[in-house]
C-alpha cells in the first residue's frame, strides 16, 4: 500500500477520495494544514497557488481539492466563493436566492492539485445538474441536499458515497488522478513517465 496525504479540513471530501484511491492501493491520510485560498477567477488558479505554497512547506506527495457549485441563473455564483457562501448563507440561503427562478441548471466542479515528486499536476471534474426545490437527504456534505445530478431525481445527499462518486465532479477528477498515479508506479514502457520514482 502506498500512502498519499490529502490536505483538507473537509471530512466529507476525504471520505469520498479515500473510497476511490484505497481500492487502487493508496492509503489516504487526511491532514488539516491551513493554506491560502487566493481570490482568483478559477478553481484551477486557487488550487495551483495553494499547492505551490504547500509544496514549499510540506514533505512528500500530497493532494488538495478546490471545488464549488456554479449556478447558471446566478452567473456562476457561488463558484469560487462556495466555501464562504456555504458558511454564511448555507443551502437555505441558496434556495432563497433561487426562489421563483425557473432555470435551475447548475454544476459542481472540482479541481485537484497533486504534488508528486517535485511537480504539480492538475485534474478536474465537472458534474452537471440542477438545484432542487427544497433540501432533501442526510448524506454527503455541503450543498449536497440541494443538488440533483443530471439524469437523477435524487439529490447527492440521498445517495450513498459510492453512488455519488460514480456521478460526481470529485469522482471524475479523482478517477483521472488515480489513473495517472497507477501509470506512474507501474511503468509498462521502456521510457518511464517523468513522475516514475521506482516501485
Ligand atoms: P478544504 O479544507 O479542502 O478547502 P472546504 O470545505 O473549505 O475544504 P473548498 O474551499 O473547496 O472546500 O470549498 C468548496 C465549497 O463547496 C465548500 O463549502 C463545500 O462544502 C462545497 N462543496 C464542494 N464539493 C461539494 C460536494 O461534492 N458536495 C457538496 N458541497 C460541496
Amino acid at each position: 500500500m502506498r500512502r498519499i496525504t490529502f490536505i483538507t479540513g473537509n471530512r466529507g471530501k476525504y471520505e469520498e477520495v479515500r473510497r476511490i484511491l484505497e481500492p487502487i492501493g493508496y492509503e489516504v491520510v487526511q491532514k488539516k494544514i491551513p493554506y491560502p485560498e487566493i481570490q482568483a477567477g478559477t478553481l484551477e488558479e486557487v488550487a495551483r497557488f495553494g499547492a505551490e505554497w504547500l509544496a514549499e512547506r510540506v514533505e512528500g506527495d500530497f493532494i488538495i481539492d478546490d471545488s464549488g457549485l456554479f449556478i447558471h441563473a446566478l452567473g456562476g455564483f457561488p463558484g469560487v466563493y462556495s466555501a464562504y457562501v456555504y458558511r454564511t448563507l448555507g443551502c437555505e440561503g441558496i434556495l432563497k436566492l433561487m426562489d421563483g427562478v425557473e432555470d435551475r441548471r447548475a454544476e459542481f466542479r472540482a479541481v485537484f492539485a497533486l504534488r508528486l515528486g517535485g511537480e504539480i499536476h492538475i485534474f478536474a471534474g465537472v458534474c452537471p445538474g440542477r438545484i432542487a426545490g427544497e433540501m432533501r437527504g442526510t448524506g454527503g456534505f455541503g450543498y449536497d441536499p440541494i443538488f440533483v445530478p443530471e439524469g437523477e431525481v435524487r439529490t447527492f445527499a440521498e445517495m450513498s458515497t459510492e453512488e455519488k462518486n460514480s456521478l460526481s465532479h470529485r469522482g471524475r477528477a479523482v478517477r483521472a488522478l488515480g489513473e495517472y498515479l497507477k501509470g506512474c508506479v507501474r511503468p509498462t514502457r521502456r521510457t518511464s513517465p517523468p513522475c516514475w520514482r521506482g516501485s
